[in-house]
């Protein structure tokens, strides 16, 4: 039943990749000045991720939007994975890891991480 659930979350995320490839958003454009402020600040932003993921696609897709140079890390395994699991708290992504005044947070519910966008950018 698991792998069933899972097949199908891959299947729809990448029906979702070709449909986000097809029908690109409206990208927000700033001066260079700007953008470069912008980008300096999402240097301490990450997004642990996996691929396929609807939730992934739909916050990979605001950052798109929001026209934001941010890294993503595929945490499906290995380092990022183990890394989300023990500083996040969990494995669920997508999950915002947030570092500001040398403190570090995580952010979870793809929701929530698209309002910080938005709220901050
Ligand atoms: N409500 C969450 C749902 C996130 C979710 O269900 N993510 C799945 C992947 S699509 C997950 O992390 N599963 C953990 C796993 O497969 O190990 C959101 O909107 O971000």
């Amino acid at each position: 039943m698991r792998l069933i659930l899972k097949l199908l979350r891959e299947g729809s995320g990448r029906v979702l990749i070709f449909l986000d490839w097809a029908v690109r958003p409206k990208i927000i454009k700033r001066s260079s000045e700007n953008q470069i402020q912008v980008d300096k600040k999402t240097e301490s932003l990450k997004l642990y991720e996996f691929y396929a993921c609807p939730f992934c696609i739909k916050t990979r897709r605001a950052i798109k939007r929001l026209n934001l140079n941010l890294e993503t890390r595929n945490a499906q395994k290995g380092d990022y994975r183990r890394e989300l699991e023990l500083n996040g708290g969990k494995v669920q992504v997508p999950c915002l890891r947030i570092e500001y005044a040398g403190e570090v947070s995580w952010l979870y519910e793809s929701n929530d991480i698209i309002k910080y966008l938005e709220k901050n950018f």
